[in-house]
């Protein structure tokens, strides 16, 4: 690559809910430059971005991916994310690494939720922001829709700056509603347009939307506006300078037509970006706190400002080791040195830098404000950390991370893969924080969360391949617990004599149920050696051995009180052994006589739908016994709130995907414990004791 001035920059990202185009139209950026060869397909698995060979599978990205190549003399790094709602963190996490965001509406679908909460996000940190229509040769395609739709559910009015000729298979090209020319593209994919008149029967429409892109261009400059509405012609370059303003100023939305796999309408996106979206030097100035200081600090993008840049992803690469991909937003950084990360208060040796063109790399040095760079082999660094000088220690905004949704149990396939099973799982949740492993030491499986059952099978897969660790995966245990209902006292008796030395302990105990979340109580209240001291704690240990293996279905006993009050020993008989026999045969039958019942985990559930969903999203959330809490509307959006147990809620993600048919997300984390009905937990016991005999 060529050493531009920094004023020849770009940054941007492609934004969007899964399948609308983003990759396909990323791949004719890429051969329109000259970045590549040919245009990769995502179909042929000949796509440059999605290289990866569970994004081959699947036929979808699974991770963001940079380009980097040259357009009209500039150097333009793109990030094309992955838009299934599985890894919308890359996507998330990408918005920080830019300084413009191009949001893709499939022609046929219209905008998606995750479409809305990344243009949310990107609002709020002040990203310029444009719109590509694609996939216009689809069937069912339909622009006018597309744009009615744009516009009701982010609540924007959008900037034409092209328009679609024809669609579905009679899709040719598109209109330049700037310069007023049609352009008709090849069907071989070379994107080697030809300039013609517009059509006779698309001069209206092309009317109609010109008057809408000189309206939005207008309303931020009003000597431009007067004009237009004296009835004067304004010229490209008046258009153009006031839609470059308006778009550094967040203040229009342009928005393009066009085809990936067919190359049309890409070409004029790209100029766009060159001509209207913010060089490195000009982004909003990123607001951080200063560690040494405490205090709130604004790093400006300064080319000869102290270095500071934000790792936004971390990659597990079986070769190159870990990569770590920082967006540099000030100063620069010269290969074989060292940085400071202030998040983490330690240095950090850099070696080599790259720039990242799919998987393939350009060694580069230094790295400048502006850069989007890979750094292999960073220590201690982690994906939301901020790399700078060591006396001006700046954290930017730490990654907010999505809590998980689903978990698994895995398990090993063979000895070998136990024994490599634990550091690999920890690097695949280094690379990717949304994957968490806890040990359940109730259950004693290994569970996997993560952002849904696909995210957590890509995972698997990709640890398989870069670790060689297999796995099976099964449906996590509901981790359910027991407790008592009421209070009452039960004696323990053990007493063994066979020949020479018995065996003699006899305890008294009360049970009662305590708060929820309270966990388990041992009350020593025995007066007058009734039992000697020494034999006390094996009374104890009896009791909560007892009570951790459970005493109904073989489920943890919790909130529960159990006081030591009265008892017997005999000189000889009694010892250690005994009295834990007695403890535990005693808070057996005290709870028995108390009332045992099974408590089950149950969920804060929010599912966010389009309105017409609402009713059957809140009658299937019943079904599942769960309580709603409430449904608030954003927008054309509703928000549904609900308690649900846990064990209804294994399999929601496919279900909430037929639903909605893939337009409903979801959050779910744990709340508390409560009673489970009876019906319920009798089916439950009843298996527990299936169980027990079985074995
Ligand atoms: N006919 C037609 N198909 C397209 C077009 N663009 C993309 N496709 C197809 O639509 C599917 C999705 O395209 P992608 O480019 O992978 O979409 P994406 O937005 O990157 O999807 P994710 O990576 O899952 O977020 C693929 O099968 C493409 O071949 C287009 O302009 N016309
Ligand atoms: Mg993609």
């Amino acid at each position: 690559m060529k050493d531009f001035p920094r004023k020849n920059l770009r940054t941007f990202g492609f934004f969007s809910h899964g399948g609308a185009g983003k990759t396909s139209v990323g791949e004719a950026a890429l051969f329109l430059s000259g970045a590549n060869t040919r245009l990769g397909k995502v179909m042929d698995e000949t796509s440059m971005l999605d290289y990866e060979p569970e994004e081959k599978k699947r036929k979808s990205s699974i991770a963001a991916a940079t380009g980097n190549f040259e357009w009209n003399k500039h150097q333009l790094f793109m990030i094309d994310t992955p838009g299934d709602p599985n890894f919308i963190t890359e996507a998330r996490n990408s918005l920080r690494a830019v300084d413009g965001g191009v949001f893709f509406v499939d022609a046929v679908d219209g905008v998606k939720i995750l479409t809305t909460k990344l243009w949310a996000e990107a609002a709020e940190l002040g990203m310029v922001r444009a719109f590509f229509v694609s996939r216009m040769d689809k069937e069912r395609a339909d622009f006018a829709t597309a744009v009615e739709n744009i516009e009701k559910a982010l609540e924007v009015t959008v900037c034409p700056i092209s328009i679609p000729i024809g669609k579905e298979a009679s899709f040719k090209g598109v209109v330049d509603l700037i310069k007023m020319k049609a352009y008709i593209y090849p069907e071989d994919g070379s994107g080697k347009k030809q300039e013609q008149d517009i059509p006779a029967d698309m001069k209206d429409e092309a009317k109609k939307y010109r008057e809408k892109m000189i309206e939005s261009v207008a309303e931020s400059k009003d000597d431009l506006l007067e004009k237009y509405l004296e009835g004067k012609e304004l010229s490209a370059e008046e258009i153009s300078s006031a839609l470059t303003a308006g778009v550094k100023a967040q203040k229009v939305f342009p928005l393009f037509a066009g085809s990936g796999t067919k190359n049309a309408g890409v070409d004029l996106m790209l100029d766009l970006i060159v001509n209207s979206f913010p060089n490195p030097l000009e982004r909003v100035p990123v607001k951080g706190t200063n560690t040494k200081t405490k205090s709130e600090v604004e790093v400006k993008p300064d080319a000869n400002g102290p270095f500071c840049a934000f790792v936004f992803k971390t990659v597990a690469d079986p070769f190159r080791g870990k990569l770590s991909l920082a967006r540099v937003f000030s100063g620069s950084q010269p290969a074989d040195s060292s940085t400071y990360n202030a998040n983490k208060g330690s240095r950090e040796r850099i070696g080599q830098m790259f720039f990242l063109n799919g998987d393939q790399s350009e060694t580069i040095n230094p790295a400048r404000a502006g850069d989007i760079v890979a750094i292999p082999k960073l220590k201690e660094t982690q994906s939301g950390d901020t790399l700078c000088v060591e006396n001006t220690p700046v954290v930017l905004p730490p990654i907010v991370w999505l809590k998980p949704v689903i978990s698994f149990a895995v398990v090993p396939k063979t000895q070998q893969d136990e024994e490599k099973l634990t550091v690999s799982l920890a690097r695949l949740s280094e690379e990717d924080p949304t994957l968490q492993v806890k040990h359940d030491h109730q259950t004693n499986e290994i569970l996997l969360s993560g952002m849904g059952q696909i995210h957590i099978e890509t995972a698997l897969e990709r640890m398989k391949r870069k670790f060689g660790v297999e796995v099976i995966l099964k449906e996590p245990k509901i981790p359910y617990m027991e407790t008592v209902r009421g209070t009452a006292s039960a004696e323990g008796k053990y007493r063994k004599q066979t020949g020479g030395r018995g065996q003699f302990g006899w305890c008294w105990l009360e049970v009662s149920p305590k708060p929820k979340g309270a966990g388990v109580e041992f009350e020593d209240a025995i007066v007058g050696g009734a039992i000697p001291r020494n034999f006390i704690p094996s009374v104890e240990k009896g009791v909560k051995d007892a009570l951790e293996k459970g005493l109904l279905a073989g489920f943890p006993v919790t909130d529960i009180k159990v006081k030591l009050y009265d008892g017997k020993y005999h000189e000889v008989d009694s010892s250690d052994m005994a009295f834990q026999i007695a403890g535990s045969l005693g808070v057996k039958a005290a709870a028995d006589a108390a009332g045992l019942i099974l408590l089950e985990p149950i969920m804060n559930v929010e599912v966010t739908v389009p309105d017409q969903y609402t009713g059957d999203i809140t009658g299937d959330l019943n079904r599942r016994r769960g309580r709603l809490a409430g449904v608030e509307s954003t927008g054309s959006l509703q928000v549904i709130k609900a308690q649900v147990p846990m064990s209804e809620m294994l399999r929601y993600a496919p279900d909430l995907d037929s639903i909605t048919s893939g337009r409903g997300v979801f959050t779910m984390e744990f709340s508390h414990y409560e009673e489970i009905p009876p019906h319920i937990s009798e089916k439950i016991v009843a298996a527990a004791k299936k169980a027990k005999e079985e074995k």
